[in-house]
């Protein structure tokens, strides 16, 4: 559909702030016209996400089950063979999802592991999947590699606001982050970037990380917006619950400042019921990740999510070039298997 609004990359904090504080009928209705404006309400992009390469990770990221810096029990594992992630893409395929996600718990990927993640763009693509990738900092030559191979977006977040960074993540700097992100785009891959709400962060940090997102000079094509997932054993396990009509505001100011891009509502969903995710895609959420796990911890299955989706009237988004199986069979065939597999359990 095409884009109407224009985008703007000059927003300042007091125009977010007046966003935020809007009465929230009026900020529901301003968010959905810009949506709807620019893409069919109905429609959500559903991305699976795999872990290649869990636990152990250098950085200090202090929400993260996956860092080397907290006991969280997490088995670490090595880089997963290429084979291996093949088969978990086909299965996400027939699941329905569009967009395959790998993951690696690395401050950056190593020279020798490169080969070994290049032949996974190659094959993920070849499937007929759009290809992701977050592997910690890229620099330019990465980056380069990356692209040849054909991987279509990378995921990099800048998590919060420049200011509240450093309570966050002292072993890489905001800096740095931007930094990657140039590289990205500069290699002609497309930009995935967003942040975690619920960290012990004030509103102010949330009007922050926006204006970085919206104020790039070409906006990230995918914002996710994760909710912390409170992992036992991370310094963040115990922090305040996030106000959820918070979180629902900041994807409405998303979707209004960054009126083209995919606002992806993503880690957190398990604690969210199907009100608050109706909620959601209605302020301009319209991408999710699909699939019971995320990279480490849980997500909701996929028939409650078909579910949701049948209940809701939203259809996942499909790709143009999708050609063999519609992907309305693939969901019927998906929904068919898991309750096959209810029912075997339940007899
Ligand atoms: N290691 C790479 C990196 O950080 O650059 C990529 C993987 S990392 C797990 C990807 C993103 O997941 C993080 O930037 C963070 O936004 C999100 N994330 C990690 N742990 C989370 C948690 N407990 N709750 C919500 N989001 C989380
Ligand atoms: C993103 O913003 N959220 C995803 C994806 N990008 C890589 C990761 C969420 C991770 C949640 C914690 C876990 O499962 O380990
Ligand atoms: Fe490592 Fe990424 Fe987790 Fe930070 S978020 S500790 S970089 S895996």
């Amino acid at each position: 559909m095409q884009q109407l609004g224009a985008i703007r990359h000059d927003w300042t904090e007091a125009e977010v702030k007046a966003l935020f504080e809007l009465p929230f009928n009026d900020l529901m209705f301003k968010a959905h016209t810009v949506h709807r404006e620019n893409f069919d309400p109905n429609e959500v992009q559903v991305s699976t996400l795999l872990s290649i390469k869990t636990g152990a990770c250098p950085e200090d990221c202090k929400y993260c089950p996956q860092s080397g810096h907290y006991n969280t029990g997490l088995e670490k594992e090595r880089l997963m063979q290429v084979e291996k992630v093949i088969e978990k893409a086909k299965k996400a395929k027939e699941t329905g999802s569009t967009r395959f996600c790998m993951g690696a718990a690395w401050k950056h990927p190593a020279d020798k592991d490169m080969p070994y993640v290049v032949e996974m763009v190659k094959q993920v693509k070849a499937l007929g999947l759009e290809t992701c990738m977050t592997l910690g900092m890229l620099d330019e030559n990465k980056a380069g590699q990356l692209a040849e191979a054909g991987l279509d977006y990378y995921n990099h977040n800048l998590d919060t606001s420049p200011e509240f960074y450093d309570k966050i993540i002292t072993t890489r700097t905001y800096q740095d982050r931007l930094d990657t992100l140039q590289n990205v785009r500069d290699s002609g891959m497309k930009i995935c970037s967003g942040g975690i709400l619920g960290m012990g962060e004030t509103a102010t940090d949330r009007y922050g990380l926006l204006m970085q997102l919206a104020n790039m000079p070409v906006q990230p094509e995918s914002v996710p917006i994760n909710m912390l997932v409170k992992v036992e054993g991370t310094p963040l396990e115990n922090v305040d619950d996030l106000d959820h009509l918070d979180f629902i505001r900041t994807i409405a100011v998303a979707r209004i400042m960054m009126p083209a891009s995919h606002v992806r509502l993503s880690a957190g969903r398990e604690k969210m019921s199907d009100e608050m995710q109706a909620m959601t895609f209605f302020s301009g959420a319209n991408s999710i990740f699909y699939g019971e796990c995320l990279l480490t911890t849980p997500n909701p299955e996929t028939h409650r999510d078909v579910q949701l989706f049948r209940k809701l009237g939203i259809n996942m988004e499909q790709r143009i070039s999708e050609s063999d199986e519609t992907q309305e069979a693939a969901l019927m065939n998906s929904l068919q298997k898991q309750q096959d597999s209810d029912h075997f359990y339940e007899a």
